[in-house]
């Protein structure tokens, strides 16, 4: 490999090892890997999946490559042997934000298992040029810029096959951009990422995301989904998932008919898995396809239905997308005529409207034709599930009952551990082997050292460890200094009402208010946030401000500030993730009951060793089944007490504002003269009146109990025999959420791949 790297930088630079510059390094790594990844079997098999998805938020591939392929180790000294660090070469990479969340890291999960287990299976997406938006914080506020990623030298390998895409007024040449996946000493699947040549950087002023929404050709795959809440917003979305399904749809059925298969068996050879609704047109654009191929209407029907498997990720009513009709009339009309012979297919089975494709007021219920027109219906949690069967879903469920399943989701441990704490994966091989990198379930063996004390101590050492690197991070980055002795309370996450993140703000001012009093806790306390609010959501924006009016009202406060501090971190991403999480010891997950379908960062710190304080939502439900309850803070209102508040209409946070004395003090502090003096009357006034006069996520249904449960915490923290034996249980515990087993459970029941 020395020699190699040595050749590469000769050749591109005129230099060696030893007189290059880091920037040099990274760009030869990246070379070297992507012609390790090029020698690498493609999985294939007699039958492909395809996981169509309108975001893969893969975050940085150098390192993960190198791990993957078995190299880190290698490269990690020769760099070292001339005075370079591979974790300093690896800062140097773009960070490719494809993705908002949750549902776009889960999909680069995924392909990083479908790879490790030798699956033939590709990921279909778009490629954006700017990622989700870089967030600054500017007079205690969010302000978003333009967040490019794609560099000369990258890992997107331009394809030479290309497909034309119809829109009413004009078409579009959908060009493949691959990215290697390789999976961990396996063979290797891909990305592809559909792009237009048309796209123009230049309409983006400089630090602003803002473009003229009506010049489609323009900025067809220029951002991440944009915002959608006004009309120019939602119609390019529309445009964005034209363009990914039917170039998608044409390359799986070119792919298909080059490998000599008959299209009428479509589904012995191809499985489409449709990453929530954005990719649904794919089911109607399928159809299309087959009729132009001279298939019956019957037959492309009966065909997609075998082939298509959808999954559900919310049950939130404003992310399950419906799209007026006379908007995909104005942008894809040739898909109406198709749309609405599915529709009226239903309508002629089934009485019941709540099923129907249309609607009263003429709007395209995705869901609901994923539901008819495919064969697998999954959720992404056992409560979600549940739910989606019971509840959201329950018209469906009762007629097509052996569709539902569900698959709890999953993370890669090769990132969120092998990568992010070498410190944490060296030692756990050295307690019980290195048979946990492949089979995950091993790491249940650590549960032999359930009762040992100098593996309580070393795993302490490690999370000290991993505090003073990412105290260090801080340092560089934000130029603040943390406490590497104090407890790190953390809740990073998208900002939304339903995570409720404002809940934990209360909690903030009720810690701050309580030291005042004179009550210091025994070990300092460091609570962390990190979130990005969507650029029109107003509230979540407030959110914002008022944490950040927090930590300036704490960090002046030098008679709190040596005890308790609130920080967020600017720009939180997968990068960042992978540094903060090994640093954590509570893993903050208390979304309003039933809100939240899985979660997966409640997976990550578990793994990690922080303990969870969290609602019985989504997975932590699971992750409390397998640690048991004293190995773990859950709290608050029951899924189904939610559910039925919502029914009967049975919440109203004013009456618990003027009931509770401590509550109504801890809101009212927010408009309190000490906040005004710091932040935007505007704001703190408006999340105020929402949190007294509407709270649609209930926050203050449960904050007593928060503040409660939390006080234990850092009670129990002060044993810390006892916290680093359920630290270590929670890791032991974790095998479970591998998106190895995820995957392997997707194949089994939906997929099965050879
Ligand atoms: C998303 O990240 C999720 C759901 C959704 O409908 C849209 C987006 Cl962009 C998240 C869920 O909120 C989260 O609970 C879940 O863990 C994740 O998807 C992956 O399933």
């Amino acid at each position: 490999m020395e020699e190699k790297l040595q050749i590469l930088l000769k050749e591109k630079f005129n230099k060696n090892l030893d007189n290059c510059s880091k920037e040099e390094i990274f760009e030869a790594l990246l070379l070297l890997t992507k012609e390790a990844n090029g020698k690498l079997p493609r999985n294939e098999g007699e039958k492909k999946l395809y996981y169509i998805s309108a975001e893969f938020l893969i975050g940085k591939l150098l390192s993960n490559n190198l791990i993957n392929l078995g190299l880190y180790e290698e490269a990690e000294q020769i760099l070292r042997k001339h005075g370079h660090e591979l974790c300093e070469i690896e800062e140097l990479e773009c960070e490719p934000s494809l993705g908002n969340g949750g549902l776009g890291r889960l999909a680069a999960c995924f392909l990083d298992s479908i790879a490790t287990l030798g699956l033939p299976g590709d990921g279909i997406g778009l490629n954006y040029h700017f990622g989700l938006f870089q967030q600054k914080f500017e007079k205690l506020k969010q302000k978003e810029l333009k967040n490019p990623w794609i560099t000369k030298e990258s890992w997107l390998t331009k394809q030479p096959e290309c497909f034309k895409v119809d829109f009413k007024d004009f078409s579009l040449n959908a060009v493949l951009y691959d990215i290697d996946v390789p999976g961990y000493q396996s063979g290797c699947s891909r990305l592809h990422l559909f792009d237009a040549e048309t796209v123009d950087e230049t309409i983006v002023g400089e630090d602003s995301i803002d473009f003229d929404k009506e010049e489609i050709k323009k900025n067809i795959t220029l951002f991440l989904y944009p915002d959608d809440s006004d009309e120019a917003g939602r119609k390019l979305r529309i445009y964005q998932q034209y363009f990914m399904v039917s170039g998608g749809a044409q390359f799986i059925l070119k792919e298909c008919e080059d490998k000599g298969y008959d299209l009428h068996k479509l589904w012995e050879h191809v499985v489409i898995q449709i990453n929530d609704t954005h990719p649904s047109m794919v089911i109607p654009e399928i159809i299309r396809l087959l009729l132009k191929k001279g298939f019956s209407m019957d037959e492309a029907v009966e065909t997609v239905t075998k082939t298509c498997a959808y999954t559900n990720h919310t049950i939130l009513a404003e992310a399950l997308e419906k799209w007026p009709i006379e908007y995909l009339e104005e942008v894809v009309p040739q898909l109406i005529p198709i749309i609405k012979e599915l529709d009226k297919r239903v309508r002629r089975k089934y009485k019941d409207k709540s099923v129907y494709i249309i609607d009263d007021e003429d709007r395209v219920h995705m869901a609901h034709m994923d539901i008819h027109y495919g064969f697998s219906v999954n959720g992404v949690a056992a409560l979600h599930t549940d739910i989606l069967k019971n509840q959201e879903l329950k018209n469906f469920y009762d007629i097509y009952p052996e569709k539902f399943n569900n698959k709890t989701n999953g993370i890669t441990f090769r990132r969120w551990l092998l990568h992010c704490n070498r410190q944490l994966s060296a030692y756990i091989e050295e307690l019980i082997g290195s048979g946990f990198k492949q089979d995950a379930s091993q790491l249940e063996k650590l549960m032999d050292f359930a009762d040992n004390q100098a593996v309580f101590h070393k795993l302490a050492e490690i999370k000290r460890e991993k505090k003073l690197e990412f105290k260090k991070f801080l340092q560089e980055t934000q130029d603040v200094e943390i406490n590497e002795n104090s407890i790190m309370d953390v809740q990073v996450k998208r900002l939304h009402e339903y995570k409720r993140q404002q809940m934990n703000a209360l909690y903030a001012i009720y810690k701050y208010l309580d030291i005042k009093a004179g009550n210091k806790p025994k070990t300092p306390i460091t609570m962390i946030f990190g979130a990005k609010a969507a650029p029109a959501y107003v509230i979540a924006k407030d959110i914002i401000h008022l944490i950040l009016c927090l930590q300036e009202l704490i960090e002046n406060d030098e008679e709190v500030r040596p005890y308790f501090r609130v920080l967020m971190i600017e720009n939180y991403n997968v990068s960042k993730a992978a540094k903060i999480i090994p640093a954590a010891d509570i893993s903050e997950q208390i979304s309003l009951a039933s809100k939240e379908a899985s979660g997966t960062g409640n997976m990550k710190f578990m793994l990690n060793g922080a303990l969870t304080l969290g609602t019985e939502d989504g997975a932590n439900v699971e992750i409390r089944d397998l640690v048991g309850d004293e190995n773990i803070y859950i709290f608050g209102k029951k899924p189904q007490q939610v559910i039925d508040l919502y029914e009967e209409k049975g919440y109203c946070s004013k009456d618990i504002y003027e009931e509770d004395e401590l509550i109504h003090k801890l809101v009212d502090f927010i408009v309190g003269k000490e906040m005004l003096a710091i932040g935007d009357e505007k704001n703190l006034k408006r999340l105020h009146k929402e949190l007294v006069g509407k709270d649609w996520f209930m926050t203050l249904l449960d904050t007593k109990e928060y503040i409660e449960t939390k006080e234990k915490v850092y009670q129990d923290y002060e044993n810390q025999e006892e916290w680093n034996k359920k630290v270590l249980v929670n890791t032991a515990k974790a095998g479970f959420f591998s998106s190895d087993r995820t995957i392997e459970q997707y194949n089994k029941d939906i997929w099965k791949l050879k």
